[in-house]
């Protein structure tokens, strides 16, 4: 780790800072226009960080949860990059960092496959990549640590809620035809919750995947995807959703082709994530169950970054902790407490 570095190089083109109020405005009169010079106090620790995008409501809060732990009082220097749910944008973004000599990149693939050469970048250049969020398919030794989420795990979970759901109403021996929205393709998120779940379709002859579409993890794009499904399909049951801003997608297209979801209705929807958006579905009664995903990585990041600063080691993977909410529940409650 560079830790005598006083100057880092910002490309207002590419790159975003915060929490640095020390960047200036790109000049115009400077000889080279498209960088900026910008002091760092040498205590700080440097980090780039390449977010995938602005795609989701859980997005947005990992974001805003990095971005308040990765601050300078906290002993940070923050630059942010928002790749716009592009990978060419995050390896940029990467070959950037590494030319500005950060002490850490922190990266959030937006899939798992195409890291190898500019991880192996970042390794040639002595600068450490913790994954953060989803997984590269990289070799081991391209990154120091992952923090994420354990996606398989819920694909399973959500997967035996649904087998309990349908035992209790009586719906155990019919047969059921689902179909999925399915995140960005490629994506940890997409292959954990794909894998998980069908590991408990395929204990039930009686459930039939019609079929799975690609949502990207958005609104828009799970409606779209949701009005097509609707058009081909005049029975589905069941809806999985691998994330809740598809879930609201979906609703927002099964409402005005007069079908009904939710609890009451003739669709049954399972989605992932648990924002607080989703509660509010839940309550409305238009989705039957969340499967949380954690995204309030800020702190424990922070925490992984220092130990490895000072020299000390951490743990190759960390999970965050995860449950799930639906309908059965006092979701008034506890959407109080829910901190996204
Ligand atoms: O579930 C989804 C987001 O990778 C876990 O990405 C994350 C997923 C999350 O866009 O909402």
């Amino acid at each position: 780790m560079n830790r005598l570095k006083k100057f880092i190089y910002i490309l207002p083109a590419a790159m975003l800072c915060t929490g640095c109020t020390a960047v200036e405005a790109p000049s115009t009169e400077s000889a080279a226009p498209h960088h900026e010079e910008v002091q760092v106090d040498e205590s700080l620790i440097v980090v780039g960080f390449s977010q995938v995008g602005a795609e989701s409501d859980w997005r947005n809060a990992h974001t805003e949860s990095i971005k308040a732990a990765l601050t300078p009082e906290n002993g940070f220097y923050l630059i942010f990059e928002d790749a716009q749910q592009k990978q060419e944008n995050q390896t940029k973004a990467v070959r950037n960092f590494i030319l500005q000599e950060v002490d850490y990149i922190v990266l959030s693939p937006i899939v798992e496959s195409g890291w190898d050469a500019v991880l192996q970048e970042a390794k040639d250049a002595g600068i450490p990549v913790i994954l953060d969020d989803r997984l590269a398919d990289v070799d081991e030794d391209l990154y120091t640590c992952w923090l994420g989420t354990n996606a398989e795990r819920e694909g399973e979970m959500a997967g035996h809620w649904l087998e309990e759901y349908l035992e209790d109403a009586g719906r155990d021996q019919e047969t059921i035809h689902m179909v999925t929205l399915q995140g960005t393709l490629g994506a940890t998120a997409q292959i954990g919750r794909t894998n998980g779940f069908s590991k408990v379709l395929k204990e039930h002859k009686n459930w039939e995947m019609m079929e799975m579409m690609e949502g990207d993890f958005t609104q828009a794009k799970g409606q779209e995807v949701m009005e097509e499904l609707l058009d081909k399909y005049e029975d589905i049951d069941v809806v999985i959703c691998e994330n809740d801003n598809m879930a609201f997608g979906a609703v927002d297209a099964i409402k005005p082709a007069e079908r009904t979801c939710g609890p009451e209705g003739e669709i049954t929807i399972i989605s992932f994530d648990a924002v607080q958006a989703a509660f509010d579905a839940m309550i409305a009664g238009d989705i039957n169950a969340t499967f949380e995903c954690n995204p309030l990585h800020g702190p424990k990041l922070a925490e992984i970054l220092k130990t490895l600063a000072e020299g000390g080691e951490v743990d190759k993977i960390s999970y965050m902790e995860e449950t799930y909410f639906d309908t059965t529940m006092d979701l008034e409650s506890i959407r109080e407490t829910r901190a996204y």
